[in-house]
């Protein structure tokens, strides 16, 4: 059947009521320790900016709409060598303020950009972040060869603790930026660059691709969660663990499809474990979202995505499959039992 009219008729394209009634999805408002400076930072240059334009274009207006002397140049009196000295005052005054207002600004930014720079306390872990058109692959390393894992679009941290990343890309330049927790930091082929993130307080924040990045930019959203460290502690322990077997028949049916089709592009750590040009799916029902913050991860969704990547994302490096209708639930079925 066209994937169009499955869409249609399984409610799908009703997405923006599916978002708003998900309470995990509903995003807070507050901040990391790196964000207030910048923020005040942002406001202040912003205000400076604007004040600088309100005064010239007050002073220009002025200019243009002084009432004009009506006697000829001629008449005019000769200006004497006072006049002269004061209007050469006006000018180093002007050339003076703005030479120290730039330096102030210039001044204000290094400052922030060093303080923000370094966490205050010791890195609690680092994350590999690897960006590709248009999803995050996500790496978490650890000491222990045992304990790293990978994952996607999803980055769980535990509060009030500092996180370092290294990130790198794949393919384009990208931008990794959330918000409400850090600074922008470039994402650049063949270079590492490292950012740090703390969140203060446990939710859910957004991040999106900040750099231009292909047709399909504005689509590469990320999600950090942060969690109480016990709650953190739990998720890493369920994300380092292989996927089991599926218990039902179809299921299992699902997962031989899966193995043919999916396998070249997908991990599943325990069953397609070498699958790298798209995201682990090795916990895909741990996750709140589909392709990179773009669909809420509901089973009509998952289904219509498995049907029709290219419907709802198109250009993304996932190909539509010519699969059958019970073979599309068996393969559904089976993404199901991935917690
Ligand atoms: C040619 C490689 C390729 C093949 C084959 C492929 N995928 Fe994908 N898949 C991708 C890429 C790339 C993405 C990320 C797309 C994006 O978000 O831009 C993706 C995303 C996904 C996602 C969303 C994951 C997430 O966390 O956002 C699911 C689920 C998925 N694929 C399932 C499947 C299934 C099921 C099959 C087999 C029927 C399959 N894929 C075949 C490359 C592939
Ligand atoms: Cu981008």
């Amino acid at each position: 059947m066209n994937p169009r009219v499955v869409l249609a008729s399984s409610g799908l394209m009703m997405l923006p009521s599916a978002l708003q009634g998900e309470p995990s999805m509903a995003y807070q408002r507050t901040f990391g320790p790196a964000v207030d400076p910048i923020t005040r930072l942002g406001w202040g240059l912003g205000i400076i900016s604007l004040s600088v334009i309100v005064i010239i274009g007050a002073l220009l207006l002025g200019g243009i709409f002084r009432k004009r002397s009506t006697i000829p140049a001629a008449e005019l009196p000769q200006p004497t060598a006072r006049d002269d000295a004061g209007g050469m005052a006006w000018i180093y005054i002007g050339t003076g303020t703005t030479v120290l207002i730039l330096i102030g600004c210039v001044v204000w930014t290094l400052l922030v950009t060093a303080a923000v720079a370094e966490p205050a306390g010791a890195r609690e872990m680092t994350v590999e972040v690897t960006a590709s058109q248009w999803w995050w692959s996500l790496r978490y390393d650890n000491q222990n060869p045992g304990q790293i894992f990978n994952t996607a679009n999803e980055i769980h941290i535990p509060v009030g603790r500092p996180v370092r990343f290294e990130l790198s890309s794949a393919d384009v330049i990208h931008s990794f930026w959330v918000p409400q927790l850090a600074g922008k930091m470039d994402v650049i082929p063949g270079q590492t660059n490292v950012a740090w993130m703390q969140a203060d307080k446990a939710g859910v924040y957004r991040g999106q691709c900040a750099a231009f990045c292909g047709p399909q930019h504005a689509h590469m959203a990320l999600l950090v969660v942060a969690e109480t460290p016990e709650a953190f502690a739990a998720w890493r322990e369920g994300q380092v663990t292989e996927s089991v077997m599926p218990a039902t028949d179809e299921a299992h049916h699902g997962q031989l499809i899966f193995e043919t089709h999916c396998a070249p592009c997908h991990t599943i750590r325990g069953v397609t474990p070498a699958g790298i040009r798209g995201p682990d799916l090795t916990h895909l029902m741990t996750r709140r979202t589909l392709a990179a913050g773009l669909l809420p991860n509901t089973p009509e969704n998952l289904t219509g995505w498995i049907a029709s990547p290219q419907f709802f994302k198109p250009g993304a490096h996932m190909p539509d499959h010519i699969l059958s209708g019970p073979e599309l639930i068996a393969v559904a079925a089976y993404l199901h039992t991935l917690n």
